[in-house]
């Protein structure tokens, strides 16, 4: 397999073959004439920087020759995507220029619903602002929004037309609405960018089965098992039980197509130029509606190669390059997001972090943080945790994470053998643990969750279920121990309170208020055998409403954990592009992890996991970088005598640079 940096290699001399700023201004510069000399001089300003990058990764791609014409065919696209920006999003552009680093800042605060479960309509959604409002939430993350095949649809992840939105939560309109509302709020819109596959149904597919030529090769057909074969030699099943093997037959395109996740998920042809092409335009207009943040959804398949497990090829790496270049240039306000759920060598890959770096995606899912979490919370114990955090590469300043303790998917076991190693256990033995203690099975666990994509032959399992049931809270509230009830609440804010300190925390619907799985999924054939339809419930509003009722599980979770978003948006070097590092303390139990931000001061986060008190020397303050007359926002643990006392299942975040001294933030947007 070629490396990143063999393919990077020969660096493109500007003179060289492909068209320079000047060619492409001749030919496209027309396109601009409605914009003034000011967004026109931004443009090719922008173009002049970032074209030596995408012509790199473009003839990487598909060789110097195409790669010349292709890369006229995108500014071409970029062009076209730039004079149709409307002035707000122009400005925004603007601002975001004169503040890159927007999305690294502490008050950057997520939420993630599905669209439906949280509206029911788009129109509906504008009436909770208030409400997400009060959870300081500045990022929002809408799902299964654009138009899907009827179900099943894989949870909106089968798209069937990326230009209109599910008839039942309105029209484009509403969601230009949406967006502009929210925008006007300060607050920033993600959707799903299904990239690495379409619906069946999607109008390419269609052609494609009526046997045009230009459209099958938007994607990968192969007339016999020769070729399928060969590659499942190597390919692992995404969904083993509910869609086992990575190719289905199809009559009308005579041939076996390739579908990674579903039968009716056809996997893009990224080797055909044409593909990116499209995919570009796709993504500029939903820059244009006003989409904020593109989540690129299972990027790390979009590239096959024959022996390999057709993951995190190179390929795959200088695609999102290019596309990010070219929206660089024509929307420089979007924000490209990884969703890469991949072990934890590959993860800041997508953040750029190459040999030499390439700006790539600028935000990305932290997987591994919300694994290791779980694992902590099940054995009571940070090592692992640590140890998995102090090999993980480090994160390129320009980028960042966004955090989560559970999202709308099922928890894969990504424990890496090596890590696992190194801290004496076993990574398969561990894996198992994992899942057979949050599915409730082993001895004492706290868990009600359940298992998912069980691989016979692997012995992989996966795991399902809401935060609350995997915390303990859900079978507590159900019986009634109120001590147990107490200590599901404590893990789920430790849990929230660690991810808060690594990334844009991203609170799930539902886990604020402490809502349980959900089974109503089991009588819906279209939905039964995926269990990961147990954490995607309706909102329940009556549990929210109970938030203002004192002494509730929903009370106390939505106080909690509303606090602790808020300390964090106050608190400075919370801010995404500092330098963390992983301490070693003297307690197990502790996870201590200390960050130096060249600008906002230093931070000391200990994490206690568990279920009794533990005491770390308070020379870990000084390890950190800080005196002992620094303090803990949060405000639970105690320091005397030398020690810092952390009660049970508890976080600490220290910090030299108190919030009431701090400097507001300029307005967003
Ligand atoms: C993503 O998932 C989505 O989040 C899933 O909801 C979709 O089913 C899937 O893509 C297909 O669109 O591709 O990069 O373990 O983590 O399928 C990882 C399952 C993905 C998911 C995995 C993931």
């Amino acid at each position: 397999m070629k490396a990143l940096s063999v393919l990077h290699s020969v660096e493109r001399v500007q003179s060289g073959a492909g068209p320079t700023v000047d060619d492409l201004r001749a030919a496209h510069g027309p396109m601009l004439a409605g914009l003034s000399d000011s967004d026109q001089h931004r443009f090719w300003k922008r173009l002049g920087v970032w074209l030596p990058r995408a012509a790199t990764s473009l003839d990487a791609l598909y060789g110097a020759e195409a790669a010349a014409q292709l890369l006229s065919r995108l500014v071409e696209v970029a062009a076209r995507g730039a004079a149709s920006r409307k002035a707000e999003l122009r400005l925004l552009d603007a601002s975001r220029e004169i503040e890159p680093d927007w999305f690294q800042r502490p008050d950057v605060i997520g939420y993630v619903a599905y669209a439906k479960q949280f509206g029911p309509q788009l129109r509906d959604i504008g009436t909770r602002i208030d409400y997400l409002g009060e959870l300081g939430v500045t990022y929002l993350h809408l799902m299964n929004v654009l138009r899907t095949r009827p179900s099943p649809n894989d949870g909106g992840f089968a798209v069937s037309d990326y230009r209109s939105v599910q008839q039942d939560l309105g029209a484009m309109d509403d969601l230009e609405a949406l967006a502009d509302r929210l925008r006007a709020q300060g607050i920033s819109l993600c959707i799903d960018f299904v990239m690495n596959h379409t619906a069946e149904e999607h109008e390419w597919a269609q052609k494609a089965r009526a046997g045009d030529e230009h459209f099958r090769d938007y994607y990968l057909v192969y007339p016999d098992r020769t070729v399928p074969d060969a590659f499942e030699k190597t390919l692992p099943e995404v969904f083993p039980e509910i869609a086992p093997g990575n190719f289905t037959w199809d009559p009308a395109l005579n041939g076996w197509v390739w579908t990674t996740f579903n039968t009716y998920q056809w996997d893009l042809n990224y080797r055909n130029p044409d593909v990116v092409v499209e995919m570009l335009e796709v993504m500029l207009y939903l820059a244009n509606v006003g989409i904020d943040v593109l989540r690129l959804d299972a990027v790390a398949f979009t590239w096959k190669r024959l022996g390999t497990n057709c993951q995190n090829q190179p390929e795959a790496h200088l695609i999102v390059q290019v596309l990010r270049a070219l929206m660089a240039v024509a929307a420089p306000a979007v924000v490209l997001k990884a969703e890469a759920i991949v072990g934890p060598r590959e993860l800041t890959t997508y953040l750029g972090s190459h040999e030499r770096q390439r700006p790539e995606c600028q935000i990305a899912y932290h997987n591994q943080l919300m694994v290791m979490v779980w694992s902590a919370l099940a054995s009571k114990d940070a090592v692992l945790l640590s140890e998995a955090m102090r090999r993980l590469p480090p994160t390129p300043s320009t980028a960042g994470w966004v955090t989560y303790v559970r999202c709308h998917d099922d928890i894969g076991w990504a424990v890496d053998d090596s890590d696992a190693e190194a801290t004496g256990i076993s990574g398969a033995a561990h894996r198992a643990f994992l899942a057979q203690w949050y599915r409730g099975d082993f001895p004492g666990s706290f868990s009600s969750g359940r298992s998912f994509s069980v691989n016979e032959e692997t012995g992989d399992e996966r795991t399902c279920g809401m935060t609350a049931s995997l915390c303990g809270i859900s079978h507590a509230e159900l019986t009634g121990d109120s001590a147990a009830i107490d200590v599901g609440m404590r893990r789920l804010l430790l849990a929230y309170g660690v991810m808060a300190a690594f990334g844009i925390p991203l609170v799930y619907m539902g886990d604020e208020v402490a809502m349980g799985s959900d089974d109503s999924y089991l009588s819906d054939p279209t939905r039964a055998d995926d269990s990961r339809w147990m954490h995607r419930p309706v909102m329940d509003w009556d549990r929210v409403e109970r938030r203002r009722v004192a002494a509730t599980i929903e009370q106390r979770v939505f106080a909690g954990l509303t606090r602790l978003l808020s300390i964090r948006s106050r608190t400075p070097p919370m801010r995404q592009g500092g330098v963390t590092t992983i301490l070693r303390v003297d307690a197990a139990a502790v996870f201590a992890f200390a960050r130096a931000h060249p600008e906002h001061g230093r931070l000391l986060g200990l994490a206690n996991f568990s279920e009794t008190a533990a005491v770390v020397r308070d020379d870990v303050l000084g390890a950190a970088g800080m005196g002992v007359d620094a303090v803990d926002v949060l405000g639970d643990a105690a320091v005397l005598d030398g020690q810092i006392m952390l009660g049970p299942l508890t976080v600490a975040w220290f910090t030299n640079d108190a919030t009431d001294r701090v400097v507001p933030l300029p307005p967003r947007g």
